[in-house]
């Protein structure tokens, strides 16, 4: 179950649904968090912690079974995300990006033929994958992008940069965005080519358990085959954001559980002035609205789940809870921060790793103001985004 269950969710799911969050919170106890500090603080991305996420099926939760995958729902597919997300956003990150940015876009957009060729490998782990969209001089505005495809005989020549990306270090498979006669397309990179080249980023102070890297890619040559072909215009990737942002909704509920259990445990434990910190209403408070934001932020992801199992989703519905979600879990990781006192900066409590992670969730699948702006969008009719 749950480990915060004010509004009892939990009577809310299904049988199917409680076996998959069990089984991902039994992963993320034995295999993570007895490891994950020293990952952070050595900022090397967890390598055997692969395997075991694929063993479990969790790689190819919505991909459809005759490519491997699970064929689990949404609401499935978000209880794992907050499980590995209690564990480290870092981890949750390398499964977001796999599942719904790579495996999930081949799915969409991919031939029968694509889909048989690079879905299997992804879902056991055995290929691991990135998805290139941001560049140096386009984050929020990826619509600009200048990296560019071309046809030579039988080949797509790309040419460009890409930043920030996810896995990109340890990628076998790199989903790439570049504009061909002046429409935004999908191509996959299979290795490392010629002229493909990857620089991991470093000086990292967040998601330092999780590798990321920049692609310049000078006159890359890829088989023809190699496009997705049924990827045209930018709303092609947004739309694999939103099951990627809908991941994150769920996701961050968990790294905010897991910073207020630490908070409400050391608030029952730690004595000042003669008492446990937790008996001074001020502490109270702050528990109070933690437990809040947490079962809001619950309610919403579990809502938003069930109506993307209805195939009825607005993408400002995603917005609304991934914006929600992931600022109710930064205030309530400073919350457990502050009531840690000192203790609260050290990695050997959890809380610090999820506070800086989280400030990466706050800017990358669309930063808060792009997500309000969305959502202002919706409410007036009119886009303020230039
Ligand atoms: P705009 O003109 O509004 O839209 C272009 C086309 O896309 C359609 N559309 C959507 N389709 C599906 N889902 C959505 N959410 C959609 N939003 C828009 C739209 O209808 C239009 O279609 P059509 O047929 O008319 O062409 O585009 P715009 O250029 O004005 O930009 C809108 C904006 C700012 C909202 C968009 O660019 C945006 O979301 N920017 C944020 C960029 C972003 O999120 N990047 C994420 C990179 S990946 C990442 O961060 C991975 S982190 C690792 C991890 O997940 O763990
Ligand atoms: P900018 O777009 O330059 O924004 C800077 C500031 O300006 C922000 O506050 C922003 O909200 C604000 N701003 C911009 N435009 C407006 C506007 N119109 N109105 C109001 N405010 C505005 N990208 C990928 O493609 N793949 C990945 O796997 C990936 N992984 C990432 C992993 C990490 C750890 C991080 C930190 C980022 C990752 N990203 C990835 C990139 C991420 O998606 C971008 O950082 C994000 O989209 C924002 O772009 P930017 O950093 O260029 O910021």
């Amino acid at each position: 179950m749950l480990p915060i269950d004010f509004y009892r969710i939990e009577d809310f799911l299904t049988d199917e649904e409680k076996v998959v969050q069990e089984a991902a919170a039994r992963l993320v106890d034995k295999e993570i968090l007895p490891v994950i500090a020293d990952s952070f603080e050595e900022g090397k991305f967890l390598h055997g912690i692969v395997e075991k996420i694929a063993d479990q099926g969790f790689l190819g939760a919505c991909i459809d079974e005759k490519y491997g995958g699970a064929g689990i729902g949404e609401v499935a597919y978000g209880l794992m995300m907050h499980e590995l997300e209690r564990g480290d956003s870092g981890i949750r990150s390398f499964a977001s990006v796999q599942h719904s940015l790579v495996a999930y876009p081949i799915l969409l957009f991919g031939s029968e033929e694509q889909k048989k060729r690079w879905l299997p490998a992804l879902v056991n782990g055995k290929k691991i994958g990135c998805f290139g969209l941001t560049e140096p001089d386009f984050g929020s505005d990826p619509a600009g992008m200048l990296t560019t495809a071309r046809i030579d005989g039988d080949e797509f020549v790309l040419n460009g940069s890409k930043a920030w990306i996810t896995n990109a270090p340890i990628a076998d498979i790199s989903v790439i965005w570049a504009k061909f006669d002046g429409t935004i397309r999908s191509f996959i990179v299979e290795g490392k080519p010629k002229g493909f080249e990857v620089i991991p980023t470093k000086h990292k102070f967040s998601m330092r358990a999780s590798t990321t890297g920049s692609i310049f890619l000078h006159d890359v040559r890829i088989p023809k085959d190699n496009m997705l072909h049924g990827a045209k215009g930018l709303g092609s990737a947004l739309k694999c954001l939103n099951h990627a942002r809908y991941g994150i909704a769920w996701g961050v509920v968990g790294a905010a559980t897991a910073c207020f259990q630490e908070a409400r445990e050391y608030a029952k434990t730690r004595i000042m002035f003669g008492k446990p910190i937790g008996s001074f209403q001020l502490v109270q408070e702050k528990l109070a609205d933690m437990a809040t934001g947490i079962t809001a932020g619950q309610l919403i992801a579990l809502q938003l789940g069930r109506l993307m199992e209805r195939g009825k989703v607005m993408p400002e519905q995603v917005s609304l809870a991934k914006r929600h979600n992931v600022r109710m879990a930064l205030s309530v990781a400073r919350q457990a921060r502050d009531l840690l006192g000192a203790s609260g900066i050290s990695v050997e409590y959890h809380t610090i790793r999820h506070m800086l992670n989280l400030e990466s969730v706050f800017t990358y699948e669309g930063t808060d103001h792009i997500h309000t702006l969305i959502l202002g969008q919706a409410i007036t009719g009119i886009p303020a985004y230039r």
